[in-house]
């Protein structure tokens, strides 16, 4: 059995607490990928302690030395998007094609943070006195805990640490507990491509010990986390009691909308992609497909029909369209819902059950399920279940299907469907969301813009494009005095 370390003070060590868990593929339990450590406190203690030396010298290295690495960081993915796309599938179980996708991503991620080190932009501004200059710049803030989930394995711990590096801090990497085997590779490409060992840290484990104790590290003033909304509620209340700069991105409940003039086959193929793909498993799946009473029905039966056709198996073998669930809480999660969704009254079109037979039965999967007539505000309506379980809501006009869309806690990502342009402006414009799409599914966002939801999705900042550079830098700014005597702003001037 092949054990791996964590990557601390520079090198990679054993855990302090001698203790690993156990990695197995999600589509098959009898393969085993590896140990990992089960670290403990003192492991994060070091990994600070290490990150501070780092950060003391890479805040010193030009931006543009800096972009230069993560230029290398892109070429060295690239070179290696075949290997790490197949890990990534071994780890977690999404279809090669997505998983090709996710290295993809990360490589963007590289390619932007590295042109971003020629600009890092400030401002240079006039002063309201004479012979004064004024402007501001961006300052690194220190050590960043990015704690990150298995569902984006590669792409979201780079849209965590690329701009975190790029603004010239060092990163501590506590990544998902199921997809461990892809940061050691991303941490391995990092320090290939040049990156002051201390400057990274990676540091495996479980949530409720690693991800804790970064949270409550005083040395740790940043912190960026993607995962539940409970769990984003513990680390918020944390990192405001520690004035700790926090960006969170957590759950959603999308909804594709549908409307009596839209494209039927395209939205149907949206649906289908932004439902199952991921087995339902991104922040970004469409969970909820509001239809208007004129092709309801008809859409509903060519959808259960695509649906009940789609290929589950191993994401490893070619023509797999959709894989297993993560686990097998995941997988128990999905049933309670089942269950909820009968109860309150909604109908199974398709699915509902696990799915069985053959090589199947070694893994976590689930049939791609449909339920129609699902009432807005009913569990299905409100509640994130992060699986391949579609809640199809008819509704009679435009009115009525942004009210659903809005009716829920949460705001990462919409979509609707229609051939009238004003109907698309009123989208962009009603949508309570961070990104609404105008037919093409709930999920696609690219690296080059900002990724993020409104409500209880997240908590006010976006990853990726030209904002998240703001959070990880600090605003500073400079005046120069040259008038050779005491200005007085506000009082001299006026
Ligand atoms: C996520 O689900 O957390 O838009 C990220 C998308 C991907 C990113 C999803 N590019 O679906």
């Amino acid at each position: 059995m092949t054990t791996f370390r964590n990557f601390i003070g520079g090198h990679w060590v054993a855990p302090s607490t001698g203790a690993y868990f156990e990695n197995r593929n999600p589509a098959n339990q009898d393969d085993l990928i590896g140990q990992f450590p089960a670290s403990g406190v003192a492991d994060v203690e070091a990994a600070v302690a290490s990150a501070q030396r780092g950060f003391a010298r890479w805040k010193r290295t030009p931006a543009p030395a800096r972009g230069d690495v993560l230029r290398r960081v892109g070429d060295l993915l690239a070179a290696r998007k075949e290997e790490l796309a197949d890990i990534m599938t071994r780890e977690m179980g999404k279809p090669l094609a997505e998983t090709r996708g996710d290295v993809q991503e990360g490589i963007d991620t590289a390619y932007y943070a590295a042109t971003e080190g020629r600009r890092l932009f400030g401002h240079t501004v006039p002063s309201e006195l004479a012979n004064k200059w004024a402007m501001s710049m961006r300052r690194p803030i220190g050590v960043c805990g990015l704690i990150t989930p298995f569902n984006f394995p590669l792409a979201i711990p780079t849209w965590k640490a690329f701009p975190a590096l790029l603004c010239g801090n060092a990163v501590i990497l506590k990544p998902a507990e199921d997809v461990p085997h892809t940061a050691t590779v991303l941490v391995e490409v990092l320090l290939e491509a040049g990156l002051p060992p201390e400057v990274i840290q990676l540091v495996h484990g479980m949530g409720e010990v690693v991800g804790k104790a970064l949270v409550e590290h005083p040395q740790v003033p940043v912190i960026s986390f993607t995962g539940s909304t409970e769990t984003g509620r513990l680390v918020g209340e944390t990192c405001g009691r520690m004035h700790k700069r926090l960006s969170l991105e957590m759950g959603g409940k999308n909804a594709q909308i549908v409307l009596d003039d839209a494209d039927l086959d395209l939205a149907l193929d949206g649906v289908l992609w932004g439902a199952f793909g991921t087995t339902g498993q991104r922040c970004t799946a469409t969970s909820r497909l509001v239809l208007q009473r004129g092709i309801h029905d008809q859409f509903v039966e060519r959808l259960v029909a695509r649906a009940n056709a789609l290929r589950l198996g191993d994401g490893r073998v070619a023509g797999t369209e959709v894989g297993p669930l993560v686990h097998a809480d995941a997988r128990a999660k999905v049933e309670r819902y089942i269950e909820i969704g009968k109860a309150q009254g909604a109908t199974l079109a398709c699915g509902g059950a696990r799915a069985t037979g053959g090589a199947l039965d070694k893994g976590f999967f689930f049939q791609p399920t449909i339920f129609t007539g699902v009432t807005a505000g009913s569990r299905l309506d409100q509640e994130e279940i992060f699986g391949p379980v579609l809640s199809v809501i008819r509704v009679d006009t435009v009115d009525e299907a942004f009210a659903v869309n809005n009716g829920v806690r949460y705001g990462l990502s919409s979509s609707v469907y229609t051939r009238d342009v004003n109907v698309a402006f009123r989208a962009l414009q009603e949508l309570d969301n961070g990104i609404t799409y105008v037919n093409a599914p709930t999920i696609g966002a690219e690296a080059h813009l900002p990724f993020g939801g409104v409500k209880e999705t997240g908590n006010g900042h976006r990853e990726g494009g030209w904002e998240v550079y703001e959070f990880y830098s600090e605003t500073k700014v400079g005046y120069i005095d040259y008038s050779g005597a005491l200005q007085r702003a506000q009082i001299d001037n006026y």
